[in-house]
Parts: C-alpha cells; sequence; structure tokens
C-alpha cells in the first residue's frame, strides 16, 4: 500500500516568509519518511509557487539571516495561482498562457502561512473545494481566528469571559465620527486608560496604539484603519499572561500543561531567534495552582470547541489580579519551531515534536473530505 503524501506549503507573501521557511523545515525534519511520502512546495516572496528541495538543513537560519524559498526552489512553476484538482487530488500549477501542469497526487496539505491567504481560512476553502484534507482549523475556525471582533463574539455566547471592548465598524467611523470617538471615551470612561486601538483582522502587530489619554485618539484611529477599516479598541487587562495549547487526540482535543509569559520590560533585550520565533521567553509549565491550571486547562478546550477548531490551537489568556481568567485570543497558526511556545507546552506534556507533527497529520486524515 502506497504511503500518505504529506504536501508541506510555506514561504508565502508575508513579512514572516522566514519564519515560516525555518517552521517548514522543523516539519520535514520531524516526519516519519517510513510513513509518509513528502513534497515540499514553496511559495516565493512574490507569490509564485515552486517545488522545493527536501532539504531541512537549506532553511535553517545561516549567519543570522532567514531562508527563503527564491534560494530552494527547483522548479519554479512562475505561476500565481496552485491548485489541486479534486477527480484525481493532484496538485496542477498552471504559467499563464500555456496548459495546467500536474505536480503529483497528495493525501493531506500541512499549511505553514502567515497572514492573508493563509490563515485566513482561503487557503482553507482552495483546499475544501479540492476535497484534500489539510492539517489544522477549517474555514470558519482559521477566519474567526483572524477577527478579533467574532472571535470575542463566540467566546461570549460560549460562556468565555472577555475582556472589555469596544467595536467600530467602516461607516460608523465615516457617518458619525463623534460618536464613535463617545464610545471609545466611555469605554474608557468606564474601565480606565490606557486603550489599546488595534485593526479587528489580520494577526499581525501592526497598526496597533496605546492611548493614554484622548490625545492621539483620531491618529489612532485612522493608523488602524490603515490596515482593516474595521477597528476594535480594547482595555488593558493587568494581570499574568497565560498560554495554553490544544491537539486534537483520537478521542477529542487535550489541553496541554500551560506556560507563562514574563512581562516585558522596556530594556529587555531580545535576540534575533527570541523576536522571529516567539521562544526562551516563555516558563514551561506555568507556576499555578493545581485548580489554576485546571481551571485555565478547561477553557482552553472550550475556546477549541467553541470556535469548531480542528487539530490544534493555541489559547492565550490573562490571569488578573482578582484570580479569574480571561481569554484573550485564540491562535490557529501558532509559532511552530520546536522551541515555540506551542510545541514546548507539548514536550511539557509528554508529545515529542514529532508525536505533534504525527498526531496533526493523523487528524487531518481522519478528517472527512466533501460536503460535511
Ligand atoms: F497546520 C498546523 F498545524 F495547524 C499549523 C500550521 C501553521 C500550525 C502552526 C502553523 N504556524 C505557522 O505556519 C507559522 C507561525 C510558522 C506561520 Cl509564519
Amino acid at each position: 500500500q502506497r504511503k500518505p503524501r504529506v504536501a508541506v506549503v510555506f514561504g508565502g507573501r508575508s513579512s514572516e516568509h522566514g519564519v515560516s521557511v525555518v517552521t517548514a523545515s522543523a516539519v520535514l525534519r520531524a516526519l516519519d519518511r517510513s510513513k509518509y511520502e513528502v513534497l515540499p512546495i514553496g511559495i516565493t516572496t512574490d507569490g509564485r509557487w515552486a517545488l522545493t528541495a527536501d532539504d531541512p538543513d537549506r532553511m535553517a537560519i545561516a549567519d543570522r539571516a532567514m531562508p527563503s524559498v527564491e534560494q530552494i526552489a527547483e522548479s519554479d512553476s512562475g505561476a500565481v495561482l496552485l491548485s489541486v484538482d479534486p477527480g484525481s487530488r493532484e496538485v496542477v500549477w498552471s504559467e499563464p498562457g500555456s496548459m495546467p501542469k500536474a505536480l503529483g497526487e497528495v493525501d493531506v496539505v500541512f499549511p505553514l502561512l502567515h497572514g492573508p491567504y493563509g490563515e485566513d481560512g482561503t487557503l482553507q476553502g482552495m483546499l475544501e473545494l479540492s476535497g484534500v484534507p489539510y492539517v489544522g482549523a477549517g474555514v470558519l475556525a482559521s477566519a474567526v481566528g483572524m477577527d478579533k471582533e467574532y472571535m470575542k463574539r463566540i467566546f461570549i455566547s460560549f460562556g468565555l469571559p472577555v475582556g472589555p471592548y469596544e467595536v467600530i465598524r467602516p461607516r460608523e467611523w465615516e457617518q458619525d465620527p463623534a460618536a464613535a470617538r463617545k464610545k471609545i471615551v466611555d469605554l474608557a470612561g468606564e474601565h480606565g486608560w490606557p486603550l489599546f486601538v488595534k485593526p479587528a483582522r489580520g494577526g499581525s502587530s501592526f497598526g496597533i496604539s496605546k492611548l493614554d489619554g484622548l490625545e492621539g485618539l483620531d491618529e489612532a484611529v485612522a493608523e488602524a484603519r490603515r490596515h482593516d477599516p474595521k477597528i476594535i479598541v480594547e482595555s488593558l487587562l493587568r494581570g499574568r499572561e497565560i498560554e495554553c495549547g490544544v491537539l486534537e487526540f483520537e478521542d477529542g482535543p487535550r489541553a496541554s500543561v500551560p506556560a507563562e509569559i514574563p512581562p516585558v520590560t522596556s530594556h529587555d533585550f531580545y535576540d534575533f531567534e527570541a523576536k522571529y520565533i516567539d521562544s526562551a521567553t516563555g516558563i514551561v509549565p506555568a507556576p499555578l495552582t493545581p485548580e489554576q491550571t485546571e481551571r485555565v486547562r478547561e477553557l482552553a478546550v472550550r475556546a477549541f470547541e467553541a470556535t469548531s477548531c480542528e487539530g490544534l490551537v493555541r489559547a492565550d489568556f490573562f490571569l488578573l489580579e482578582n484570580g479569574e481568567f480571561v481569554i484573550n485570543e485564540i491562535n490557529t497558526m501558532p509559532g511552530f519551531t520546536p522551541i515555540s511556545m506551542y510545541p514546548r507546552m507539548w514536550q511539557e506534556s509528554g508529545v515529542s515534536y514529532p508525536e505533534l507533527v504525527d498526531r496533526l497529520v493523523q487528524a487531518a486524515l481522519r478528517r472527512p473530505t466533501g460536503l460535511r
């Protein structure tokens, strides 16, 4: 019997292109070759799809420089769109103006892409249409994970505690900015300054401002609106930052031991890897009481279920001074090198990195394709 063929898709037109290549390097290294065939597919920084060398060593950080798909592309399709044939599950690409070419059959896709078209549900939608199973969150959970407003609405409706916030929609700001400003000022009136003004969608830290008072409010809104016409304003949550990983096992999702992210002091030195790979800083397991640990693990699994996640999720919380947990966000595509928080939390829970990668592929292969 033929081994399942896993297509690892990585790189892409994102500021985190290099992080994605480094992550793909680790995933390619961890995939059990006696069990799976592997097809590495890179996306260049200008959006062309290419078959790349199956050579994890060439995809690592070298001399403090991030690797790129350009460096390891073997056959560059020149195509801007790759698709998967729904009948044959054959990966095909077409160069503008010529016939589509087949790359080979795939049984499951492992998407390692950041930002728009990677983790917002659009790539996932393309794979749904193709009938190919893929690792991680589906269309809805991916899209919800990228929209801070709907994420909070779902948390609230499932009884998960969230912090104070307001949403300003595009037309609210355009048609009645005074009323929109009042919503923001009233939030501060009730919960105090500072406030954080953020684009509602997009996972990165671009476009975020901290407001200590009325001064700079319009500029903060304008800056966030440059990234997304819908913005969200959040109160500062004072407390400890706690994260928890959820992973889908054969019998359902389970929570890892939680981790704590110590507060950053302004003069903290960030080394190159810590900054890009979300590593080193976290304390695993988090120093919590057994009751606190149980509580946060229960909330993390509930967040996974509430957003109908699949495969995995990292849930991020604040532990407030009054002892209550508040959920800040979920991440359907968390940092995923062996030294990133999510794999570290599972390592500490008895699941090694290769086992983690294998469980994710197996969970994807179990999931039904087509109408569901
Ligand atoms: F497929 C998984 F497992 F769901 C998955 C996909 C992507 C887990 C983690 C990630 N993370 C990334 O792709 C990234 C953080 C490296 C994007 Cl730059």
